[in-house]
């Protein structure tokens, strides 16, 4: 499918981009204030790149740490992988909630201890161009951390992606970070199969403005705005450079590729629109330039028509 995505790009690039915009009415957000304590129904569910809403029922995590194991399925609508965008502070914001398998504590006081990244696409090439999450260590409060993708691998799956040295650490507060058992009575099993008690919500907000920051350092010529399109993968690590613990999506960790049902979202926009299927796009987009070509062809053949 890279020459689908090498295609597709080129034809972004050829295509003025405001008529995509018209065609799919994409236009500018006006950004309603968010908070990371919003109840779940406020938030969006994200969808796989066959249309359904991406789930992780199993206890699949690889390294035995039942806090750090995705959960949330079609079961009563308790998913597992959230999104909105909005205002906190008067920043916008990109906010991500994430339900896991069990509320995780430090000397019974709960906190959660694991390692929470997203990757993200945003050249839609298959490869990711940023990794972000949460990072917590022996005992640190967690820290929300930016990875560039370790340059010597090609990060187009589990066992080929490695995650470079954190930057950018923002300090976790009420705002941008909340950690908590959830309310909604869901209950996946725990470390023991076959033995529920209640999820945990993991939520935390990015400024938009470092998020675009950071990803256009890491891809030249590119201009991320509201109205890019992302895709997004979600896993847990026991380390802050490896994809090893639970991919969201996917049973266990894998080696399918991420653009091959290996775990990445469907196509969205920063704001939180879904975008069409990538196929409509490009048809939509070879119709304009064959409707453009027509036009050239009939403009040429007129002004033969003339001369003669
Ligand atoms: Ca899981
Ligand atoms: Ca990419
Ligand atoms: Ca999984």
């Amino acid at each position: 499918m890279t020459w689908f995505f090498e295609a597709y790009s080129a034809i972004r690039r050829a295509t003025p981009y405001v008529a995509i915009g018209a065609i799919f009415g994409v236009g500018m957000v006006s950004a309603a204030v968010v908070s990371v304590t919003d109840n779940v129904s406020t938030f969006s569910t994200l969808q796989s790149p066959s249309g359904g809403i991406l789930s992780d029922a199993t206890y699949d995590q690889q390294t035995g740490q039942g806090a750090d194991d995705f959960v949330g399925d079609s079961t009563n609508g308790h998913y597992g992988f959230y999104y909105k965008f909005g205002q906190i502070n008067g920043t916008d914001s990109l906010v991500f909630r994430f339900r896991l398998n069990l509320l995780g504590d430090q000397q019974g006081v709960p906190k959660f201890t694991g390692n929470i990244r997203l990757g993200i696409d945003g050249d839609m090439n298959g490869d990711i161009d940023l990794y972000f999450g949460v990072s917590t260590g022996q005992g640190q409060n967690p820290e929300i951390v930016f990875q560039n993708p370790d340059a010597g691998k090609t990060n187009v799956s589990p066992n080929t992606s490695g995650l470079g040295t954190s930057y950018g650490n923002i300090v976790t507060t009420t705002s941008n970070y909340h950690y908590s058992a959830v309310t909604d009575g869901s209950s996946y099993h725990t470390n023991k199969p076959g033995v529920p008690n209640a999820d945990a919500f993991l939520t935390f907000a990015i400024p938009f403005s470092t998020f675009k920051t950071y990803l256009e350092s890491q891809l030249t010529g590119h201009t991320i705005t509201l109205e890019s399109y992302l895709r997004f993968l979600a896993f847990s690590s026991t380390q802050g450079n490896a994809v090893n613990q639970d991919v969201y999506g996917i049973t266990g960790i894998g080696t399918v590729r991420y653009d091959q049902g290996g775990g990445f979202t469907q196509f969205y926009n920063a704001s939180g629109k879904i975008i069409p299927e990538a196929s409509t796009v490009v048809q939509a987009a070879m119709f304009l330039l064959s409707g453009l070509g027509v036009v050239l062809w009939r403009r040429k053949r007129s002004a033969t028509a003339h001369v003669g």
